[in-house]
């Protein structure tokens, strides 16, 4: 089912016109629990439930089964904004996170979430519930970036951009427990089973009130390492579909290396889908499923082998040490789903636009929050309802400035058929490292064809362009 929707509306005017929805929504189930599964670097093409018959993901698919599938769900192609956009409902220019957050830059380590910024878990907070954050943040290093100055109760994880090879094997960066380092936590198995059980522990503690638990998993998170067998055996031997190199003859991989690296890829997925289903097991035994609203969603999408490369947004031409900087539909999409029995009709698909930056504006309009917030995103709530002649976006823009490893600012506008990325240079000239790209989505889903030049489309190209400008300047981009 696909809605439109012409005109961007703050959270303030959604609420305003979704008044009746929100109060049937209160009445029937009054303030459900929120669970925010954010898997890092996973793609769309990479959950069974999206139709990927290689990967062993019975859990997330048990959520798209219960739940309703976003088919077009976006979020930023890399970390740190994706994660500024989700907590906030704001895109991540607005709070100055233009690019991942590298711990080991002095410059710009000193960055972060400003100060004061609300989160989902500040509104939340303020509407009652307990609030905790168990995985990564990747929002600022400092004390002052601290998750709990962010309305979070509870914090636990690892204050770094992913735990590495040293932090599986011997734990040399400090696991974060409320805010206190513990430098001598002992890591008897993989982080994502400590992190789940962590997870476990604080729902089973959740005491009277609703509680917002946002569920930030490392996997499948560069390195690939140290996953447990029982992850690895469901593609061991297997011949794993991969994608065509043929086209890309830059990437200097073999076919069978391709494969390996997809082995990988996928046993961290199913190490983190495994680990998803303890927590919904959770729910269930402690009978909170009815009463949860699940949100499953990646932070960024990731190619092994689509369009040549591996990673995301600043993903490596494969086989070299040489970037991309790309936004994608493979960077930029992921699995998105909401789960709410009761609420959310079992097996729905929507093939609406949404983004992360809806996340916050729908749990403001479910839990009723009075608010003076002025959000980027809109509601899901009656989307997610099933409502019909809901009026959505028909276009999604968004911006990824890569500012590390490689220069290039782009600027996207996608619709159902269409998507063009500017690639500029910090002036807001052509990027040289970057050519402007315009994609027929509809006859080239894969993004292989470049039309921009092409006097044929230079109609659609201009119009694209005039909207993209618009939205640049509604939006205050720089
Ligand atoms: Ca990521």
């Amino acid at each position: 089912m696909i809605y439109h929707l012409r005109s961007a509306a703050s959270v303030i005017v959604v609420m305003g016109t979704l008044g009746p929805f929100a109060n049937l929504a209160h009445a029937e189930t009054p303030r459900p629990n929120v669970l925010l599964i954010y898997t890092d670097d996973h793609a769309q093409w990479a959950v069974g439930g999206y139709g990927n018959k290689d990967v062993h993901t019975p859990h997330m698919d048990r959520l798209v089964a219960d739940g309703m599938r976003f088919t077009r769900g976006f979020t930023k192609a890399v970390c740190s904004p994706s994660r500024a956009m989700v907590l906030t409902g704001l895109y991540s220019h607005r709070v100055g996170i233009p690019d991942f957050i590298p711990h080991g830059n002095p410059v710009v380590s000193g960055n972060g979430l400003p100060p004061g910024t609300s989160t989902i878990a500040t509104v939340l907070k303020q509407a009652g519930y307990r609030t905790g954050l168990i995985g990564k943040w990747h929002l600022g290093y400092g004390a002052k970036f601290y998750p709990q100055k962010f309305g979070f109760d509870v914090a636990e994880g690892f204050r770094y951009i992913a735990p590495d090879k040293e932090i599986r094997s011997v734990g040399k960066i400090p696991f974060l427990l409320d805010g206190k380092e513990m430098p001598r936590f002992r890591y008897d198995k993989q982080h994502t089973d400590i992190l789940t059980d962590r997870a476990i522990k604080f729902i089973e503690n959740r005491g009277e009130q609703p509680f917002f638990l946002y569920l930030s998993i490392y996997l499948p998170h560069l390195p690939w390492e140290a996953i447990p067998d029982e992850d690895r055996k469901h593609y061991e031997g297997k011949n794993l579909v991969v994608p065509n190199l043929s086209r890309h003859p830059e990437a200097a991989i073999s076919n069978d290396d391709l494969r390996e690296l997809m082995r990988s890829y996928y046993a961290n997925i199913s190490c983190a889908d495994r680990n998803i289903g303890r927590v919904l097991s959770t729910l269930d035994s402690l009978d909170l499923t009815k009463d949860t609203l699940v949100f499953f969603i990646g932070d960024n999408g990731f190619s092994v082998g689509q369009h040549g490369l591996l990673g995301k947004g600043n993903a490596v031409v494969l086989g070299t040490k040489d970037r991309k900087p790309n936004m994608f539909d493979d960077s930029v999409l992921v699995p998105f789903v909401a789960r709410w029995p009761g609420v959310i009709e079992a097996g729905s698909i929507s093939d609406v636009m949404v983004s992360t930056i809806d996340v916050l504006p729908t749990l403001i309009d479910i839990t009723e929050t009075e608010t003076q917030l002025h959000l980027d995103g809109r509601s899901l709530l009656p989307i997610l309802k099933s409502q019909r002649g809901v009026k959505w976006r028909d276009e999604y823009c968004d911006t990824y400035d890569m500012t590390y490893l490689k220069e290039d600012h782009m600027r996207m506008i996608r619709t159902d058929e269409w998507k063009l990325v500017l690639h500029l240079n910090a002036a807001g000239k052509p990027s040289p490292h970057g050519r402007h790209e315009l994609f027929n989505l509809s006859a080239d889903p894969g993004e292989l064809k470049n039309l921009y030049d092409s006097d044929n489309f230079s109609q659609v190209r201009r119009s694209l362009e005039a909207k993209l400008h618009k939205w640049i300047a509604d939006y205050d981009v720089r």
